[in-house]
């Protein structure tokens, strides 16, 4: 098999890049290692920042998220028992969110390529990217039970934090900022409307709580528990009590509780990876970064990536420069670190750690009170959330 673009991994980052480079008029293979219904089903985000929005809008793939998708104007913090609204629109100049799962996403972008667009195999594994330096980098994989090749001109890494993309980078040249927190999220998705209008997120002394939501009628909650904890050590009423007493406040509101459908424990953790090229293999989401699910920054950060390289390998068709996939890694990596950065802060700002003092906890409530008190500290926060502006 030969192609133009090679992109190893059928998450939103490779999917969302094989429609953009689709209708760019350039040619891709899409190799991804599981079935269509695993990555369909597979459970994670669900925030999305308008320029995630628009990089859909411009690969072609919004009309689900323009039909389903629920525009938020803010968040809620809540401490101290209090609830406080951040205005996006009025502290942003007009800027929202969007709530549409990553399922969805992936299974409006499937659905797409499986019907016009390039190849997709599904099963089809990747062993080794060979002779990534050269102008002719080959992907090794397996695929129906056997070994084949995929030459190409260039080949993408999308394949997540555990592909084999990152690893091709050779040592002397990589490095890698890691960062792993105390703490884990027991995420559930619960058969009941939200008891919110926007995302609440909730910073009390038994830990941080997040109510997200996937539709009208489907809640997402996230709960920190300790690391290594056993989802299966959680029942259905214990959560939801927990849920409770993390959101309470002095005021009349309540969880609305319903049957639970699906449970897991994701831990935390930020990694960034540098560069993102090394020759003509090119590293995008999380194969080359993560942060902690707080600021709600993975999936964007992914879809900002193959932006940018979508635009790099139109303008490399249209104008034969490399000079956008020459400085592809330094541009991603600026945004990549300002995203890290506030992760990290969003992170620290609502945890509990297990060994904190109550200095920690006065700090803590400190910087939420800044943030409830000040127009400029709101405003710091919500330009982050929403997306800080793309600066290629
Ligand atoms: P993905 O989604 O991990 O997709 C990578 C794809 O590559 C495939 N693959 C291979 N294919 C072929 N050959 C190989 N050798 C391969 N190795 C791997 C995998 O099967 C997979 O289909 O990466 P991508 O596209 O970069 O997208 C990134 C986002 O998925 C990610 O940033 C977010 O989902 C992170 N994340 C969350 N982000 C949020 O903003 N909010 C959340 O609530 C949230 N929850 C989560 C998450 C990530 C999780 N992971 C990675 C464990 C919850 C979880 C559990
Ligand atoms: C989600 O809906 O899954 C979600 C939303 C916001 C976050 C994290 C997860 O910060």
């Amino acid at each position: 098999m030969r192609t133009t673009v090679g992109i190893i991994g059928g998450g939103p980052a490779g999917l969302l890049l094989a429609r953009l480079l689709h209708r760019a008029g350039i040619d891709c293979v899409v190799l991804e290692a599981r079935t269509r219904e695993y990555v369909e089903q597979r459970q994670r985000a669900g925030m999305l920042e308008q320029g995630t929005v628009d990089a859909l809008r411009e690969g072609g793939a919004a009309e689900g998220l323009e039909a389903r998708g629920l525009v938020h104007q803010g968040i809620e913090l809540r401490f101290d028992r209090e609830r406080h609204h951040i205005d996006f629109p009025v502290l942003t100049g007009g800027r929202t969110v969007t709530i549409y799962a990553q399922t969805e996403i992936v299974k409006d972008l499937v659905a797409l390529q499986l019907a016009d667009g390039p190849p997709l195999l599904f099963e089809a594994q990747a062993l080794a990217i060979e002779k990534p330096e050269t102008t002719a980098p080959v992907v090794r994989f397996v695929h129906e039970g056997r070994e084949q090749t995929l030459n190409c001109d260039w080949v993408v890494g999308c394949d997540g934090f555990h592909g084999i993309a990152r690893d091709t980078v050779p040592a002397e040249v990589s490095r890698a900022y890691e960062h792993d927190y105390p703490y884990s999220w027991l995420g559930i998705l619960a058969d009941v409307a939200p008891s919110c209008d926007e995302l609440i997120y909730a910073r009390g002394e038994r830990g941080f709580a997040l109510h997200s939501m996937r539709s009208p009628h489907v809640s997402r909650l996230y709960l920190q528990v300790p690391n290594g904890t056993d989802p299966d050590g959680w029942s259905d009423d214990r959560i939801w009590d927990e849920l409770a007493a993390r959101f309470a406040i002095d005021a009349d509101w309540t969880l609305r509780r319903g049957p639970i459908t699906a449970k897991s424990v994701t831990p935390m953790r930020s990694y960034v990876h540098e560069p993102m090229r090394h020759g003509r293999l090119l590293l995008a989401g999380d194969a080359a970064h993560i942060v902690p699910p707080t600021g709600a920054k993975g999936l964007n950060l992914a879809v900002s990536d193959v932006r940018l390289l979508g635009r790099a390998f139109a303008e490399l068709r249209r104008t034969g420069s490399e000079q956008l996939l020459d400085t592809y890694s330094q541009s991603c990596l600026a945004r990549v670190w300002q995203a890290t950065r506030f992760s990290y802060d969003m992170t620290t700002m609502l945890h509990t750690r297990p060994d904190a003092d109550p200095f920690e906890h006065r700090l803590q409530l400190a910087r939420l009170r800044r943030i409830t008190a000040s127009r400029h500290a709101a405003a710091e926060l919500a330009a982050n959330y929403t997306g800080l502006p793309l600066q290629w």
